[in-house]
């Protein structure tokens, strides 16, 4: 395979853009080698500047679960675009997809819809705050909520992907009342919550986790987390971002079965087009602008074309076979990779939510930060590139979930799996 296109794009990208990417993560910095450039998505698979044909795990970090270039999406994309791009006026379409994401979560009563999971997150955040009167937030190591200043501490997904605990340019007095607890562990939220008491404004987190890898829940430790903040009069707010409408047409509160106060979401609502959204009953909701004194505003939130690409994922989403498949094709991805790996005695773990999965190069299983550090980066690396010689494109980090969309097939898990085992031979061999 010749990737030559892709290297001298990507020299003259870092020309131009800060490591020739627009979003850390793809500059490949965890798995070396130059970064793919991408020219199109069908389906299941991308193809890179080379032609080179990939089955696509990525799938954009998770917007594209019909997979790329859906006929119904690009149609409902295409038409709202004759309209027009943008009015700064309300359209009709935002009432739509709001009356979806409600259908989906009956804990939200009004929905805003922002640009980004990242102003999702910071919005909720600045609305707990208000509500409660207090100012304090507890979030947990490795967890990503997108980069505003007081959640870059600890995070996951390119900041664990680059090993930066932190960002420049956050001063100490930002992070002061972020707390950071250990995912999972439920004694640690119950001191810091008595540490800190009548300080704490709500908890934030990733129901499950999907910025260390992939992470789940311990068994009640998510529904005991709903009962501390709830006798403590802390709100909840599921970051749900990348877990809303994945493993199901609701989000990982609804399998988890607990109620948040704010829900986040992003992804997936907007078909691939930029769209966040944050939501909550009506008596918390009612405190943002226009109607509460929590400003909070965007040029082009709740933009058209945007609301019709995510009213048609999230329409098509409604047949619920859509998910039987994704989640068994994952399902048959999981085992595949176990049966592989013990057959080649490579110590891995494989998690798997739904249609989101993570091969760790790791000998113990990957509860939280802590043990999702202990993972063999080097391993992987070495791991991501035989699966992209092999044609199957991971994403370039340890610490990124992978995703499955409905337009992979059992063939292309068999393909993937035959990659796999190549993969996993050559780092066995090191
Ligand atoms: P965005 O601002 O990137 O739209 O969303 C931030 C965000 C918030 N919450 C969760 C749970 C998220 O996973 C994200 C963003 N996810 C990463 C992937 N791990 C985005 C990929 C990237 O940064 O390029």
């Amino acid at each position: 395979m010749s990737y030559n296109k892709s290297k001298a794009l990507f020299e003259e990208a870092c020309k131009h853009l800060v490591g020739g990417v627009n979003s850390p993560v793809r500059a490949f910095k965890s798995v070396g080698g130059t970064p793919l450039f991408i020219k199109r998505g069908e389906g299941a698979y991308i193809i890179d500047a080379d032609d080179n044909k990939y089955v696509d795990f990525v799938c954009s970090y998770g917007p594209l679960i019909l997979g790329h270039n859906d006929p119904d999406v690009k149609e409902a994309t295409i038409k709202a675009l004759e309209n027009g791009t943008t009015f700064g006026a309300s359209t009709e379409n935002e009432i739509v997809l709001a009356e979806l994401v409600k259908e989906a979560f009956p804990a939200i009563d009004k929905v805003r819809f922002v640009n980004s999971g990242t102003e999702a997150v910071m919005s909720a955040i600045r609305l707990a705050r208000a509500f409660t009167k207090k100012n304090k937030i507890i979030k947990f190591a490795g967890c990503y909520h997108g980069h505003s200043d007081f959640l870059l501490a600890q995070a996951g997904s390119g900041m664990l992907t680059l090993s930066l605990p932190g960002s420049a340019g956050v001063p100490e007095s930002v992070v002061a009342d972020t707390i950071i607890v250990p995912y999972n562990d439920i004694e640690a939220v119950s001191q810091a919550l008595e540490k800190h008491k009548d300080q704490i404004a709500a908890v934030l987190i990733e129901p499950v986790p999907g910025n260390m890898g992939l992470v789940l829940p311990e068994k009640d430790f998510l529904q005991k987390l709903r009962e501390l903040t709830t006798s403590e009069k802390i709100l909840l707010i599921c970051d749900e971002v990348m877990s809303g409408f994945r493993q199901s047409f609701g989000g990982a509160q609804h399998f988890y079965n607990i109620t948040p106060d704010i829900t986040c979401l992003g992804k997936i609502i907007g078909g691939g087009m930029p769209v966040g959204a944050y939501g909550a009953r009506a008596e918390i909701m009612d405190m943002v602008a226009p109607l509460g004194p929590v400003y909070q505003a965007g040029t082009l939130s709740g933009n058209p074309i945007a609301m019709a690409a995510g009213i048609a994922t999230l329409t098509k989403l409604k047949d619920k076979s859509i998910y039987k498949h994704i989640n068994n094709l994952t399902g048959q991805l999981a085992e595949g990779m176990r049966r592989i790996a013990n057959e080649n005695h490579i110590k891995m773990q494989i998690a798997v939510f739904g249609s989101m999965i993570t091969p760790f190069f790791n000998d113990q299983r990957v509860t939280d930060y802590t043990t999702a550090l202990k993972s063999d980066t080097e391993k992987f690396a070495q791991f991501f590139w035989t699966m992209i010689h092999n044609g199957v494109y991971p994403p370039p980090s340890q610490f990124e979930t992978w995703f499955v969309s409905a337009k992979h097939s059992e063939q292309d898990i068999e393909f993937t799996l035959k990659a796999f085992q190549s993969s996993v031979n050559s780092v066995g061999q090191q």
